[in-house]
């Protein structure tokens, strides 16, 4: 479990990886959140790579499409692909790749499996940026936006990012009296 970041050197090449806590969302209501979120906001990096769970993808795509919206080049590395076989889910990671315009790298972290693949990928640099990557939320939501986006005195971090986060942000579990769905 990783609850504080942790530096590494990539191996033959220029530049350290990050290791950040394995979170859900950016909100940052807990402490491996808000490790991960601070160091989105107050750090420069070039690009994100994004290990999610393929045993469980709907969770992990929640954080994901917050980090796209981010809009930093970012390579998936998809991951714990045994564990979801097992249990009769085949992720399409070329789909996947298509629908969300970044690199998607079918992996088996434990045994190393895709690794070397993903890395390669990740450190070639070449990979398009997220920058294009947009939700269109509907009407009344992207007038909401709109509306704080151009309320934030802004100038390095997405504006439309810092806004969309003001609409979805989650209140802590205390304040939600009508909870519902299942994440
Ligand atoms: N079967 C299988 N197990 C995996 C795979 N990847 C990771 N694991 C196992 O999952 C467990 C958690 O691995 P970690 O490396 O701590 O995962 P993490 O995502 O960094 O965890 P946090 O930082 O706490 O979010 C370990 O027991 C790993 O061996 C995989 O692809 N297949
Ligand atoms: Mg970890």
């Amino acid at each position: 479990m990783t609850v504080e970041k942790k530096v590494g050197r990539l191996k033959n090449r220029s530049g350290s990886l990050v290791d950040l806590p394995g979170i859900y969302a950016l909100t940052p209501l807990s402490k491996d959140e808000a490790v991960a979120s601070e160091f989105l906001l107050e750090n420069m990096f070039t690009s994100v790579l994004n290990i999610i769970d393929a045993s469980q993808l709907a969770r992990n795509l929640h954080l994901t499409i917050e980090l796209l919206e981010f809009s930093k080049p970012m390579v998936i590395g998809l991951n714990m692909i045994d564990v979801a076989k097992h249990r009769g889910i085949i992720v399409d990671a070329e789909k996947l790749s298509e629908m969300l315009s970044v690199p998607v790298i079918p992996i088996v972290a434990r045994t190393g499996r895709g690794c070397s693949s993903m890395f390669n990928t990740f450190a070639d640099g070449e990979h398009p940026s997220s920058q294009h990557f947009r939700i269109d939320y509907g009407e009344s939501i992207e007038r909401a936006i709109d509306e704080i986006s151009s309320l934030i005195e802004e100038r390095t971090l997405n504006r439309r990012w810092l806004a969309c986060h003001s609409v979805f942000a989650r209140q802590p579990d205390n304040h939600q009296p009508h909870q519902c769905g299942n994440g």
